[in-house]
């Protein structure tokens, strides 16, 4: 007869099993899951340091010890309020934005992100990079989503400031301004689930 201490460790060994299956389980049909939900395709773009890899990587939980300029793109993917998006981050040096309008096709949405404690100057370049972008034909009526970062900065605009400044680009499309920190993930999450309503809508 076992005692009561074998009978415990037989039943705590059988319930740890049964939890590895259960995981391997989840694991293997993960991509079975990501495939059934409706996917969306967002092209992150803005001007170098503004904030776009240290943002994504928060967002997927990779905190970066250091942050490299994107010489090319960045690609992540992850699941948001009953959608999986992926977003692809383009470089935003001036030799990278001449190819940024390779990227355009097959996108829902535009996440334009802007350094919000940047001169009126370097805001200014931000617009105008902006506007030959939302000029592409492949763009027309994709949701804006303008996303400040660096609000953790003494000086950094806020949302109306930012609001103001790239209202004139819109003419009617569907858009959201948001201002967080990079490294404050819920808030960039909120962020997009706004973004993600916008292209729900917009389908
Ligand atoms: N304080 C503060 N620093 C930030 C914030 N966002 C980004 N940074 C810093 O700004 C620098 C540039 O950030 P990146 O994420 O590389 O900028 P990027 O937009 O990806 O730049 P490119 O890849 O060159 O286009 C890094 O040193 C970050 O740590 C923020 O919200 N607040
Ligand atoms: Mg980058």
């Amino acid at each position: 007869m076992p005692g009561v201490r074998e009978t415990i460790n037989s039943s705590f060994t059988a319930c740890r099993t049964g939890l590895r299956k259960c995981w391997q389980w989840i694991q293997c049909h993960k991509p079975i899951v990501f495939i059934l939900q409706d996917q969306y395709n967002v092209l992150c773009l803005g001007l170098s340091g503004a904030g776009k890899t240290t943002l994504l990587s928060h967002l997927v939980d990779e905190p970066l010890s250091n942050c490299e300029p994107t010489s090319g793109f960045n690609i992540k993917t992850l699941p948001i309020k009953n959608t999986v998006i992926s977003i692809k981050e383009l470089g935003g040096s001036f030799q990278v934005q001449r190819f940024w309008d390779h990227y355009f096709g097959s996108k829902h949405g535009i996440l334009f992100v802007v350094d919000s404690s940047d001169t009126d100057e370097e805001l200014n370049t931000a617009k105008e990079a902006l506007r030959v972008v939302l000029s592409d034909q492949r763009l027309t009526g994709k949701p804006c989503l303008i996303l400040g970062t660096h609000s953790d900065l003494d000086g950094a605009r806020s949302s109306e400031e930012i609001e103001r400044y790239f209202q004139p680009l819109m003419n009617g499309r569907k858009w959201c301004v948001s201002c967080c920190s990079a490294y404050d993930r819920s808030q960039i999450v909120s962020a997009l689930e706004t973004l993600i309503d916008l292209m729900v809508m917009n389908i």
